[in-house]
């Protein structure tokens, strides 16, 4: 089954909206697998954003990431990869349609609640970077009650 990583940013975290927007993911019907609180180094988000290194917000960037404890989380589930990125919405908030996360918590393009990764490949490393493996776990969503047919739990 397909994994995501996303992190609940410091604003997300301070905001007190971690709750509502771990929610919308297992509404969907996603699970979470790994789940942990953690305070990033500058080392580890100069990895992790090592792509925006040459941008004029880089340091704020990497000054905000680190301001607080963020909630860090494996997504598991169908096409977790694209389906969680587009709950998420467009990075700068004030574009990102009503009804994604971003969209419907959010206004600015930095202060916008959450990461998630952009590709398989990126969810791969990104997994890698921040969980050991044996933290991520597997567990079956319930679904009893629900008329389904085999094809319906792929
Ligand atoms: P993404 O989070 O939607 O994948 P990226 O381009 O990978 O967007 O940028 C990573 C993060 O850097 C954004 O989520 C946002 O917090 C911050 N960021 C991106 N562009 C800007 C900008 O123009 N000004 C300030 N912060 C930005
Ligand atoms: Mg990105």
């Amino acid at each position: 089954m397909e994994k995501t990583l996303i992190i609940l940013k410091p604003d997300c975290v301070q905001r007190g909206l971690c709750g509502i927007v771990l929610q919308r993911f297992e509404q969907r019907g996603f699970s979470i697998c790994a789940m942990k609180m953690e305070k990033l180094s500058n080392a580890i988000l100069g990895e992790h954003y090592s792509h925006l290194k040459a941008k004029p917000f880089f340091p704020s960037l990497v000054r905000f990431m680190s301001s607080s404890p963020v909630v860090l989380a494996v997504i598991e589930g169908k096409e977790a990869v694209e389906i969680v990125r587009r709950m998420c919405g467009a990075t700068n908030a004030a574009n990102a349609e009503n009804g994604t996360i971003r969209g419907d918590l959010a206004l600015s393009t930095q202060y916008n609640v959450i990461h998630a990764s952009d590709s398989k490949e990126s969810a791969e490393k990104e997994i890698k970077r921040f969980f050991r493996q044996e933290e991520i776990h597997s567990y079956k969503r319930a679904l009893e009650g629900l008329t389904y047919s085999e094809d319906e739990l792929s």
